[in-house]
């Protein structure tokens, strides 16, 4: 039977079919292992590469196919499901929509807190590898606080960060911008591009792997999508002029969406987030900011807010001149956010996810019960 790929009107050339091969999918073997009970009840595996309305759009070895939550996941997972999610799929005869009956735990996941009132976390993609946090060179050069919080989330996802500065060709010092971010992305690899000259694409196509799952992320204008079609060599998305007042983007992509490169390798080219409010990112955090958290043991109080406390680590490297006092402040701020956080929804966020756990727990052990009749 084959499907109809609805595949949305998001791209501008006509897109190369998907891969059917589910390992060219991202298809690993955790996730072989984590399906093999449930590939044994009937269901088929399938990788989330877009979602449109709640509604996810499905591959599978037999193609692209529409799947909707079955009721039992409903309660708990609604509005769960995001790009890059592998899904087990129950295709009843007759419908040309698939079921979902289960989400396979993800091994990484990008989420922010959601940007309305809501205190839950959002997940932008799941299943990640690599992580391209990209800012681009032209006009300001890179926003380093911005970028710091960009790196937390990144780090926090599980998945590897590296750093893509875009736009090179517009940028008279590039060498000297590059030293900057390199201050502030400890740890990270760090790739200076241009898609206009060509120049670091070589070194960042390591990254893309056949098999592996690279996600996109920066401010809106910064050159995912550009990077995006040169890599596929095709214009698969569309690409916009930054308004030259005030430099910002125009959020010309509009929703997060899975792509196959010619070579093998998985993208994900997602929108500008203009709010990039934090989520559960305390290791995150820890990551991002080795260096303080480095000088913060040497604090005389293991609970030291390295404000005016005395043997406070932290200000004796800021007054000895070895910490900037920016990168501080910008850690500052970050822990304040998740303390903020933290207090605020405590309880019920708590509750929300041991409910998601037990919910995920009992899915898996029926589906072993069953298995052993
Ligand atoms: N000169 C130059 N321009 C670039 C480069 N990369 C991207 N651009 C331009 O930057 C503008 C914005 O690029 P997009 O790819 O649409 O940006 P985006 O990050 O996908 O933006 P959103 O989809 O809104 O999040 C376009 O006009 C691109 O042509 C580059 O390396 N050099
Ligand atoms: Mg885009
Ligand atoms: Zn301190």
């Amino acid at each position: 039977m084959t499907d109809s790929p609805h595949t949305g009107q998001s791209g501008c050339a006509d897109r190369a079919e998907p891969p059917r091969d589910l390992v060219a999918l991202g298809f690993s073997e955790r996730f072989q292992a984590l399906f093999a009970p449930l590939g044994e009840k009937g269901l088929i595996p399938g990788r989330v590469s877009r979602v449109d309305r709640g509604l996810p759009l499905v591959l599978t070895e037999s193609g692209a196919v529409r799947a909707e939550l079955a009721a039992h996941l409903r309660e708990s997972a609604d509005g769960a499901i995001a790009v890059g999610d592998w899904l087990a799929l129950a295709r009843p005869e007759g419908h040309d929509v698939a079921i979902v009956e289960a989400i396979l735990p993800r091994f990484s996941a990008f989420t922010r807190k959601d940007p309305g009132d809501r205190a839950v976390g959002q997940v932008m993609a799941a299943n990640i590898d690599t992580v391209f946090v990209m800012q681009a060179l032209a006009l300001n050069g890179p926003n380093l606080s911005r970028l710091e919080r960009e790196l937390v989330l990144a780090w926090e996802s599980g998945a590897q960060p590296a750093v893509v500065l875009t736009k090179a060709d517009l940028c008279s010092d590039a060498a000297a911008l590059r030293d900057e971010v390199t201050s502030v992305a400890l740890g990270v690899d760090i790739y200076v591009t241009s898609v206009a000259t060509g120049e670091g694409i070589d070194e960042l196509r390591g990254h893309i792997v056949p098999g592996l799952t690279v996600a996109f992320f920066g401010a809106s204008g910064v050159g995912k999508s550009t990077l995006l079609n040169h890599l596929m060599a095709a214009d698969v998305q569309k690409t916009a002029e930054v308004r030259d007042a005030d430099g910002k983007g125009r959020h010309t992509t509009v929703a997060r969406e899975m792509f196959f490169l010619p070579r093998g390798g998985i993208v994900i080219d997602t929108p500008g987030m203009r709010a990039l409010a934090l989520w559960d990112a305390d290791e995150g955090i820890a990551a991002a900011f080795p260096d303080i958290e480095e000088l913060a043991e040497e604090c005389r109080f293991a609970d030291c807010a390295h404000m005016s406390e005395p043997g406070c680590a932290v200000r004796a490297a800021l007054e000895a001149g070895e910490l900037d006092e920016r990168r501080l402040q910008s850690y500052l701020r970050l822990k304040e956010e998740l303390d903020r956080l933290a207090a605020k929804n405590d309880s019920r966020v708590r509750a929300e996810q041991a409910k998601a756990d037990r919910t995920m727990g009992r899915q898996i052990k029926r589906f072993y019960k069953e298995r052993g009749r």
